[in-house]
């Protein structure tokens, strides 16, 4: 026998376990609200920290496959999903973790309701979080048309808990042009003879969950200007009664950095047929309720895999015995975790306030100036979470010393999934640009928006009275104040250049200020001192830089 033998680390249920999520909605929910979901987010933990790790780390070496011929020369590109994907299918029908967002049995919260299922699922389950956002975001953009054909055929399909009836939705954006100018896309919509349906013809390089039933997806009307205004949005079933494909080829999967159960492809439209979702024209503007909603799950995401990490390495720390005592004994050690536990806190109460707000704004209970904030706080939330994720799933790894860079340990999969949070739905940089496009004048009034964001960030401050929280309060008043000089100040080609240092500071002082709100209104003594610990980090990365030359 070994002499020596080291325990794994190992989840308990992940809800009853996870003191930040609990706290937080204790203080957002009604009492009676927060008895009546959860059960139902008892049941999703244990599912996580249970079933569904288990199955995600006897799934590990599967992966999605592409079969593009059958035996007999028949042209069929199958896509076989992993066991995980299809077992995570089934949960997140049956648990609502999309459904939940539109039952709204508890109006505007519902979508925080949504937002914890889709936290506790997500990091057990590979990145299922992907067809769901896009389903979710399908979901929104077509109940936003109007489009009442579409509405009836489709979203019953996406917003079910049936599992035989359920549908999940594609957002079939990217071209060989790229992922960032979506306005360059060269596919084609020919309209049929005397009818308002369309044919699409074109190449997507680069669409997510190519299993789904639906997609959302741009095209060019014949005959329309270039540019995002001269697209259209349209609506398309991948496959008809048969199971065949609608004049669609499937030329590969991706052969990704992580994210890898996510069956990724690039493909061909040969005449598929497809009917407008809205207006012919103005696709960009009509896909935006699709990316608002997907850039929010990415962010609820980013913070369920820097929880799942710390909930691993901590559990680990109590077990690990390195010179002379448990990891968890050592100060180092511990002092290193609790700094990543300050970037988790905050960006979960960022995450979560955008759920919130997005929550308002579908029940139509959010007033113009929340809004304009909810349209800045989206990008900014994207940008801010997705940056967190990948340096606290780097030193999740690094906690575990050479463990955490071996794959049959589960754990280096966090970092590859994590790393894909700041590149897709927009990247870092074009999200900082669209921070900038957020703040132009609304009303005829510019950067109303920003008023709206100083107001809140100030009114997290407002009742203070905890001593240990008065220098972190001093820290985002400065930060702020800074960020603010800076735009005033800022030409603009340094307004350009300096967009993503000024979205991050902009992301991470409202994430320290909803810290001390929360740490305040809970007066845990771990809450207090994630949000010191978050403040003498620094949220203020604004600072001046030299041009640089490539
Ligand atoms: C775990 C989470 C999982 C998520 C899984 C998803 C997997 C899917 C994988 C992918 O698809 S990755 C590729 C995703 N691609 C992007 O996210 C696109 C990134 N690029 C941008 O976001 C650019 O900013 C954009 C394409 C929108 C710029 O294009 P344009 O043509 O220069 O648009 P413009 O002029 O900025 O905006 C056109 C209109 O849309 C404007 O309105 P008006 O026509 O009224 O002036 C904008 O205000 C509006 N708009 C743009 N973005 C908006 C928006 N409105 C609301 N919200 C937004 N975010």
């Amino acid at each position: 026998m070994n002499p020596f033998e080291q325990a794994p680390p190992t989840l308990g249920n992940q809800y009853d376990d996870d003191r930040v999520l609990r706290s937080y909605l204790s203080r957002v929910l009604p009492p009676d609200v927060f008895i009546q979901i959860e059960e139902s987010l008892s049941e999703m933990g244990h599912l996580a920290g249970g079933e569904l790790y288990a199955l995600q780390l006897a799934d590990r070496l599967n992966e999605p496959a592409l079969t593009q011929w059958d035996a007999w020369g028949n042209r069929i590109d199958k896509i076989e999903l992993t066991p995980l994907w299809h077992r995570a299918e089934r949960i997140a029908a049956e648990h609502g973790v999309v459904a939940t967002a539109y039952e709204q049995k508890h109006g505007s919260l519902s979508r925080v309701h949504q937002c914890a299922l889709a936290y506790l699922f997500t990091p057990s389950t590979d990145i299922y979080s992907c067809p769901l956002a896009m389903t979710d975001g399908a979901a929104r953009t077509l109940l936003n048309s109007g489009n009442q054909v579409l509405i009836d055929r489709a979203v019953p399909h996406l917003i079910t808990r049936d599992t035989d009836e359920f549908w999940t939705a594609g957002q079939w954006m990217t071209e060989l042009t790229g992922g960032s100018d979506v306005g360059l896309s060269e596919t084609i919509a020919k309209q049929e003879p005397g009818s308002n349906a369309f044919r699409l013809y074109g190449r997507k390089w680069f669409t997510s969950a190519i299993a789904s039933q639906m997609a959302l997806t741009l095209a060019r009307p014949e005959g329309n200007p270039p540019g995002g205004r001269g697209l259209a949005l349209l609506y398309l079933e991948t496959r008809d009664e048969h199971g065949r494909p609608r004049n669609i080829q499937i030329h590969r999967l991706k052969d990704k950095l992580g994210t890898r159960k996510v069956p990724t492809a690039e493909l061909t439209l040969d005449g598929t047929p497809a009917q407008l979702v809205k207006s012919p024209t103005d696709g960009v503007r009509n896909i935006a309720p699709l990316l608002n909603i997907t850039r929010l799950w990415n962010g609820i995401s980013a913070v369920s895999l820097m929880r799942r990490g710390l909930a691993l390495s901590f559990d680990y720390a109590r077990k690990r015995v390195a010179f002379g005592a448990p990891l968890s004994e050592k100060p180092l050690h511990v002092d290193t975790l609790a700094t990543l536990q300050a970037e988790f806190e905050a960006a979960f109460h960022l995450a979560f306030y955008v759920a919130e707000l997005t929550g308002r704004s579908e029940t139509r209970e959010i007033s113009d100036d929340d809004a304009l904030l909810l349209r800045l706080l989206t990008p900014i939330m994207k940008l801010t979470t997705g940056k967190q994720a990948v340096m606290v799933a780097s030193e999740v790894l690094e906690s575990f010393g050479g463990a955490g860079y071996v794959e049959d340990t589960g754990l280096p999969v966090l970092l590859r999934d994590s790393q894909v949070l700041p590149i897709w739905e927009g990247t870092t940089n074009v999200l900082a640009l669209d921070t900038l496009r957020a703040l132009q004048s609304a009303h005829g009034i510019p950067r109303l928006g920003l008023r709206r964001f100083e107001e809140v960030v100030l009114g997290c401050l407002e009742n203070v009275s905890e001593p240990r929280l008065a220098e972190a309060a001093g820290v985002v008043q400065s930060a702020l104040d800074h960020a603010m000089s800076w735009l005033a100040e800022a030409r603009a080609d340094a307004l350009e250049a300096g967009a993503r240092r000024f979205s991050l500071t902009l992301g991470r002082t409202i994430e320290l200020a909803l810290l001390i709100k929360h740490a305040q209104w809970s007066l845990d003594d771990q809450a207090i001192k994630s949000a010191q610990r978050f403040a003498s980090i620094g949220v203020d990365v604004i600072f001046l830089s030299t041009d640089y030359t490539p």
